[in-house]
């Protein structure tokens, strides 16, 4: 849930990358960390991981600016994709205010990207939260594969494979490159706070 601070007119909101293992979570923080202005964010967080993969959640605290007065803190986290931090992924996801699916577009995750969002969808009503109404992009990751060799989903099949299990937002990204990532942000962050706003999803702090 998000907080809000009437004393120093601050909102706090919680938005999570959610996705299967290696689909490009902690790639799209990344991104967002080293491209961003070192005033709006704070230090990128990262706690455990073994290689590349997360063991337990990344954390990238960004401060988008003034709405109404009011100073906008966004905490960007990660879940670890892979199918045995199943808890770590729900206490993660204690607090959501908007969350991103990043799907692969690898071809051989496809059935990883549809029981990834099966998950994310179970854990969202096991904590009463409608996977309809929280607002949630879906972001395609690894467009840029698509012109190479390595076999991958066209976006009918990710449409077919995604969409049709939750009926929002897409947008097209290649992580790595940046492509798509702020795009996916923007969307999702304009959401979240006008989600807060308009369902007064807040616990207000006041000195
Ligand atoms: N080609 C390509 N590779 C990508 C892209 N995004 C991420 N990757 C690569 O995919 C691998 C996994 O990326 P991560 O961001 O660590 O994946 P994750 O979703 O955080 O994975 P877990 O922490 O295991 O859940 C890394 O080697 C990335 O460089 C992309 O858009 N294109
Ligand atoms: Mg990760």
């Amino acid at each position: 849930m998000a907080l809000i601070d009437l004393s120093k007119k601050e909102v706090h909101c919680k938005i999570v990358y959610y996705g299967p293992g290696r689909c490009g979570k902690t790639t799209n923080l990344l991104y967002i960390y080293n491209a961003m202005n070192a005033n709006a964010r704070g230090k990128m967080l990262t706690i455990e991981t073994k290689g590349d993969r997360t063991l337990f959640f990344d954390l990238l605290p960004l401060n988008l600016g003034k709405v109404n007065g009011f100073e906008i803190k966004i905490q960007l986290y990660t879940v670890p994709g892979q199918a045995i931090y199943a808890a770590t992924r729900k206490l993660v996801l204690k607090g959501v205010d908007g969350l991103v699916f990043v799907a692969d577009s690898l071809r051989v995750r496809q059935a990883k990207n549809i029981e990834s969002l099966e998950d994310m969808k179970a854990n969202l009503l096991e904590q009463n939260i409608d996977p309809e109404e929280i607002p949630i992009i879906i972001q395609y990751n690894k467009r840029d594969l698509v012109s190479t060799p390595i076999p991958t989903l066209d976006l009918e099949e990710l449409d077919r494979d995604i969409k049709s299990r939750l009926d929002t937002l897409t947008f097209e990204a290649a992580a790595t490159k940046g492509a798509g990532v702020f795009e996916t942000l923007k969307e999702i962050s304009k959401r979240t706070v006008r989600y807060v706003a308009e369902k007064n999803l807040v616990s207000k702090k006041q000195k």
